[in-house]
């Protein structure tokens, strides 16, 4: 593999794990090949929070279910956040709704979808996971599946994401596909002590989205997919794409084949970018770990990052892009 180095070392996490100091300069490729090292997690973007919670749990010996779900809740509460539960972006009428899932080892999964007024969607997906014999709930059965299972209503739209909508009311104008770098789904894979892969997404999906809409993000398959005896897959970026393609699987499917993480992301995105000529006009991004614990990472344009939490490290580092 090529020598890169990582753009930045945002910490340590875990006690009593080796430490690496700030600052160092780090390569990518020792951060990357360290089969079987574990526990281990992967967050989409520079989620470097959430990245250091799972971090920290799994090194307690949390299962990587609970890991990721605890990890995935911090950006759903962050306000700062404009993509990601609490505070994330309406769509054009105003109205933030979430779509999450959550995926456990042995292949069960949870999902919901236009989800209003909850700030932990992920949380729900659990619920149904593991209350009801359904894989997905949306819309107003979901949030009463929500506060019948003791979840509080939350008013999820902030003053910020409130201005920010009432300026792009003045325009209306609906370009997603130039927004390239609006995205921050945040979707994380983690292998625990007992050397168990699970998974979660979670997102406010695209702002000013059309009422109704729901991306890939709580889309198993798309969104987020994994097998205990082979690795897992999530994905980010522009939804309609992903589930065009049934991202997260393929990559799955083609490690599957032998195939390592990172050539499985890249055969994956260079299949969307075979079926869309526009693909110069979105980001789409994915990230893979396999169970010998290697990570792959390629996205359509240059500004996709990932969190790497793997031995008291928590670092970000740079994808590869096709562009
Ligand atoms: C969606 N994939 O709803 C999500 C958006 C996203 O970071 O990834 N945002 O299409």
């Amino acid at each position: 593999m090529k020598r890169r180095n990582f753009i930045r070392n945002i910490g340590v996490a875990g006690v009593g794990l080796p430490l690496v100091g700030s600052n160092l300069s780090f390569d990518l490729a020792s951060a990357q090949s360290k089969p079987g090292q574990f526990p281990v997690s992967i967050t989409t973007w520079n989620f470097h929070q959430a990245g250091k919670k799972s971090g920290e749990l799994l090194s307690e010996g949390i299962p990587a279910l609970d890991a990721v779900q605890q990890g995935v809740m911090i950006e759903e509460s962050n306000l700062e956040n404009t993509t990601v539960g609490k505070g994330g972006a309406p769509d054009r009428e105003g109205e933030v709704t979430l779509d999450a899932c959550i995926m456990a080892p042995d292949g069960n999964c949870g999902s919901v979808a236009y989800l209003k007024n909850i700030e932990h969607p992920v949380a729900v997906a659990r619920k149904v996971m593991e209350e009801t014999p359904h894989v997905m709930l949306v819309g107003e059965g979901a949030y009463n599946f929500a506060i019948q299972n003791g979840f509080e209503p939350t008013n999820l739209l902030t003053e910020n994401s409130k201005k920010h909508w009432k300026k792009w009311l003045k325009e209306k104008e609906y370009k997603p596909i130039i927004n390239i770098e609006n995205h921050d789904t945040i979707g994380m894979l983690a292998i625990d002590k007992a050397s168990d892969i699970a998974g979660a997404c979670t997102t406010s999906g695209l702002a000013y989205k059309m009422q109704g809409r729901v991306g890939d993000s709580p889309i198993i398959g798309a969104g987020l997919f994994l097998d205990n005896e082979i690795g897992g897959a999530v994905a980010t970026g522009m939804g309609e794409e992903i589930m065009k393609n049934v991202s997260s699987f393929l990559v799955v499917e083609l490690m599957r084949q032998g195939k390592s993480p990172q050539e499985a992301c890249e055969i994956a995105i260079k299949r969307i970018i075979r079926s869309n000529n526009r693909y110069k006009d979105f980001q789409v991004a994915l990230l893979a770990l396999n169970k010998q614990g290697e990570v792959g990472a390629y996205c359509i344009h240059p500004g996709f990052s990932y969190v790497l939490n793997r031995a008291g490290e928590n670092i970000n580092i740079k994808s590869e892009s096709y562009l």
